[in-house]
């Protein structure tokens, strides 16, 4: 169906009041809606910026913003939660936590790429048990490594998933047959997409063609109890949009956030960094931000069709409507763009929330919350009550249905980047950060909501500190947060973490990774190892396919990097692979490995004879 096909429903004057009426005597369920988008700083969000100082609202100059009146009608009309967060703020172990209610490490999916657990039960599940017409759209993430991975097999609940795209950040859209498909061609070898946005319009560009698929599926369903979950890939790089988006903001300057020339590298956090891939050292692009601006400003159109299709059919009234996303974006602050860090523009999620005549409109929500509660939370709404899993998020429906317009406890929420690199909790003013490379740093976010300062050590602090440790740990034990097991985060001032081997994290669906990074330093004459896969990982008589991805920090002259497997009982039986690169090259290592007989084979990864190297991640499967 054509946009133009909508317009006319949304005139149908006739069709609409029927709607209204049937809706209004049958007293259904109410239907829910999630428009979930990729990577989207807070602060873009015309809603968030009202409610923080000028300060923080402009971090990129006076008056250098987007309007986004249709997701700030969602924060009028309904609730607004200011210290919501990803479980952990990366793309597939946040989406796993949103639709299962678990941390990642117990969904199958801690890491980018890996594959939802068979067994695992999405709130999505539940809802078609129920009763509920279930439909996913767009990005999904949690179904592997497959790209792009259209309508993947094992649909999680969701009994309509034709438009269910497994992960690639493609631009443009089409119908192919039951399905959809790419405009365009991809590239394979060199895993990348090629396309002019200039072809782009408010049919095929992904967000549009997204949402309108979105529509036909409300129209569809809308008799019925329904679950509708949109997920935009945008505002995620590449950061290209279409017309006229792409110029709309071409006049505005963009300066760097305080926090970018704060930054320097002796005053990060040890669990940050300033270099690498997602460095922003060589400061602001301003056609990029434009275009993420202009991203932002066509979803924000498109919530607005979708709000309005809403109204227009009757079902604004019985319709949850969510909108978040799956993290943010540093877009510069602290020298960094993208996520994967605990600072508030990385961790911190938009959540927006209607329900008119159930959630208060203007409400604000500002106890910390993260997107494991989402599932409970959700579920409750609906009044849904049999079929639950155990989640370990906790049903927050009571802070939005109740009749206050500003509720704020201290709760303390932990979070996590799932690959043991850092944890933190949180709550609406407090940010505590342990990791194995760092002192613990305790944040103020009311005195320095920078988070430029390290208050752990502040006397007046003392108790503060104290009080959210102890919140961390009892979380971290409650929750098998792998960290703690791993043992070494530093737990005061002047700590250290105790040395011990790496240990991979074992996963499900055939797949072992660690998601490191391990880094090793080698002396000439040596073997050095980043890392360690112990004994025991791998099954005899198997054959597995290794992905090993890598930066080089440099070698010596004649040097190598090495990946070997070996097994410690037959000294003799191992297999070597070498390679060179030059400083800052990266790459991915794959190998298949094939086992005999003994289980005791062991994977090593490190440098032969001086140099340094980076192991990003390791991926085993099952070949
Ligand atoms: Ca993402």
């Amino acid at each position: 169906m054509k946009r133009r096909n909508f317009n006319r429903l949304i005139s149908a004057a006739g069709l609409a009041a029927m709607g209204q009426h049937t809706l209004a005597g049958k007293a259904k369920q109410p239907n829910l809606l999630i428009i979930h988008t990729d990577e989207h700083n807070f602060r873009t969000l015309g809603c968030y910026r009202d409610l923080m100082t000028d300060d923080q609202s402009y971090v990129w100059g006076k008056g250098v913003k987007v309007e986004t009146p249709h997701l700030d009608s969602l924060a009028r009309d309904g609730a607004i939660a200011t210290s919501y967060y990803a479980a952990s703020p990366v793309c597939t172990p946040s989406r796993a936590s949103i639709i299962s209610g678990l941390y990642p490490v117990h969904t199958g999916s801690p890491v980018n790429d890996m594959p939802l657990n068979d067994d695992l039960v999405t709130f999505a599940e539940v809802l078609k048990r129920n009763g509920y017409a279930t439909s996913y759209v767009g990005k999904w993430h949690l179904d592997g490594d497959a790209k792009p991975g259209f309508a993947p097999a094992r649909k999680f609940g969701w009994d309509d998933n034709r438009y269910m795209i497994n992960r690639g950040h493609w631009k443009m859209l089409e119908k192919d047959g039951n399905t959809a498909k790419f405009v365009g061609s991809f590239n394979e070898k060199n895993n990348q997409y090629k396309f002019d946005i200039n072809d782009a319009d408010e049919l095929s560009f992904t967000t549009d063609f997204l949402c309108d698929r979105t529509l036909e599926i409300i129209e569809r369903d809308k008799t019925k109890p329904f679950c509708v979950m949109v997920s935009i890939p945008d505002p995620h790089g590449p950061n290209h949009v279409r017309k006229p988006y792409d110029t709309m903001f071409a006049d505005m300057h963009f300066e760097n956030p305080h926090t970018m020339d704060a930054s320097t590298e002796e005053t990060v956090p040890g669990w940050s960094s300033i270099k690498g891939k997602n460095s922003a050292e060589k400061g602001l692009k301003q056609e990029q931000m434009q275009w993420y601006f202009g991203m932002v400003k066509c979803i924000d159109d498109n919530v607005g069709r979708i709000l309005n299709y809403l109204e227009s059919q009757g079902l604004a009234d019985n319709t949850i409507v969510v909108f978040t996303s799956d993290h943010g974006d540093l877009m510069g602050e602290h020298k960094k763009h993208n996520k994967g860090v605990p600072f508030e523009a990385s961790a911190k999620i938009p959540f927006l929330i209607r329900w008119p005549g159930h959630i208060p409109s203007g409400k604000v929500v500002r106890s910390a919350q993260s997107n494991i509660d989402f599932a409970p939370m959700a579920l409750s709404m609906t009044g849904v009550k049999t079929g639950w899993p155990d989640f370990h998020g906790r049903d927050t429906s009571g802070d939005y249905l109740s009749p206050e317009k500003d509720v704020g406890d201290d709760r303390v929420v932990y979070i996590t980047n799932a690959g043991s690199r850092w944890v933190a909790a949180v709550n609406r003013r407090y940010k505590l950060v342990l990791s194995p490379s760092d002192d613990p740093w305790l944040f103020d976010l009311k005195k320095d909501p920078d988070e430029l300062i390290n208050f752990y050590t502040h006397p007046e602090y003392k108790e503060i500190a104290e009080k959210m440790q102890a919140e961390l740990m009892a979380q971290m034990e409650r929750y098998a947060e792998p960290a703690l097991a791993n043992g070494n985060l530093i737990y005061e001032t002047g700590g250290s973490a105790p040395q011990q081997e790496n240990k991979a994290l074992s996963s499900s669906e055939g797949y072992v990774v660690d998601s490191g990074p391990h880094a090793v330093k080698g002396e000439p004459g040596q073997w050095a190892r980043a890392i360690t896969v112990p004994g025991g990982t791998f099954e005899a008589n198997t054959a597995y396919e290794l992905a090993v991805e890598w930066e080089s920090k440099g070698l010596d002259a004649g040097a190598a990097f090495f990946a070997n497997f070996l097994d410690p009982k037959n000294k003799k039986a191992k297999q070597t692979e070498t390679w060179t690169a030059v400083v800052g090259e990266t790459g991915t290592l794959k190998a298949v490995l094939k086992t005999s007989g003994s289980k005791g084979w062991t994977l090593h990864v490190g440098v032969r004879d001086g140099g340094e190297l980076l192991v990003k991640r390791i991926k085993i499967k099952k070949k």
